[in-house]
C-alpha cells in the first residue's frame, strides 16, 4: 500500500464537490482581521440601520435578543483559499431584522459597518430570503472576540470578507459602493463558486 505523500489524503470526490474552484479545507478556524480584535462590550451595543447617515432603526443588545432567531450551517469560503465546513451559527436574519424594524429594504445595496472601522458592501438580494443573519452564536456559544463576537454579519455565500465581524449596522445606499477591500482590488460581488476574487475576475 502506498505511504500517502506529504501533501496530504487527496479530498474524496465528496469534498472536492463541496469546495469552489481553487479553494482548499481546513480544519481550523483562522483569524483573518486588519487589525488587533476591538473589545465590544454587549453593553451599551447597539444594531442600527441606516439609509446614508439618518438611523432606520436600532436595538439594544437586550432588544436584538428579542428578535426571532435562526440556526444556519453550512460551509464558509475565505478568499485567501481556505474553506471550513459544516460551521454552525444562529443569530437573526436579515428578513427578520427587516420585518422587526417594520421596514421595506429603501435601497438594492448597502455597507456593512464594524466597530473596526471595516466596511463591505453586499446588494441587498443577497441577504434576503434567509440567505444572510447577524450571529451571535457559533457552535452554540457565544462568538469568540477573534471571530466578530459579540455579533458578525454572516453572508455564507459569498467569499468571507463579505461577513464583517464586530458589526454594528448596515447603511442602505442608493448605489453598489466598494467597502475596505473593495476599494482595495477585492470583487465588488465575491462569488466563491465563480471565483471572484479581485475587480476583472
Ligand atoms: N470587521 C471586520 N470584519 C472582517 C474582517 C476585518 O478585518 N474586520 N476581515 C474579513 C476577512 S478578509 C475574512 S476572511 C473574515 C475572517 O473571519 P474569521 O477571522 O472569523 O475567520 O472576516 C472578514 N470580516
Ligand atoms: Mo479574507
Amino acid at each position: 500500500m502506498a505511504t500517502r505523500g506529504f501533501t496530504g489524503r487527496p479530498p474524496a470526490a465528496a469534498i472536492r464537490e463541496r469546495l469552489p474552484p481553487g479553494q482548499y479545507l481546513t480544519e481550523d478556524f483562522p483569524v483573518l482581521q486588519l487589525g488587533p480584535t476591538p473589545r465590544v462590550a454587549t453593553e451599551g451595543w447597539r444594531f442600527t440601520l441606516r439609509q446614508g447617515s439618518r438611523p432606520l432603526a436600532s436595538w439594544s443588545w437586550d432588544e436584538f435578543a428579542q428578535l426571532p432567531r435562526t440556526r444556519w450551517s453550512g460551509d464558509i469560503h475565505c478568499v485567501t483559499k481556505w474553506s471550513k465546513f459544516d460551521t454552525a451559527w444562529e443569530g437573526v436574519t436579515f428578513d427578520d431584522i427587516l420585518a422587526a424594524a417594520g421596514l421595506a429594504a429603501p435601497t438594492g445595496f448597502l455597507l456593512a459597518e464594524s466597530h473596526d472601522d471595516y466596511t463591505t458592501n453586499v446588494p441587498v438580494a443577497d441577504l434576503t430570503g434567509g440567505k444572510a443573519m447577524v450571529a451571535t452564536l457559533y457552535d452554540g456559544k457565544p462568538i469568540p472576540p477573534d471571530h466578530g463576537g459579540p455579533a458578525r454579519l454572516l453572508v455564507p455565500h459569498l467569499y468571507f470578507w463579505k461577513s464583517a465581524k464586530w458589526v454594528k449596522g448596515l447603511r442602505f445606499t442608493e448605489k453598489d459602493e466598494a467597502g475596505f477591500w473593495e476599494l482595495r482590488g477585492y470583487h465588488m460581488y465575491g462569488d466563491p463558486w465563480r471565483e471572484q476574487r479581485f475587480s476583472g475576475d
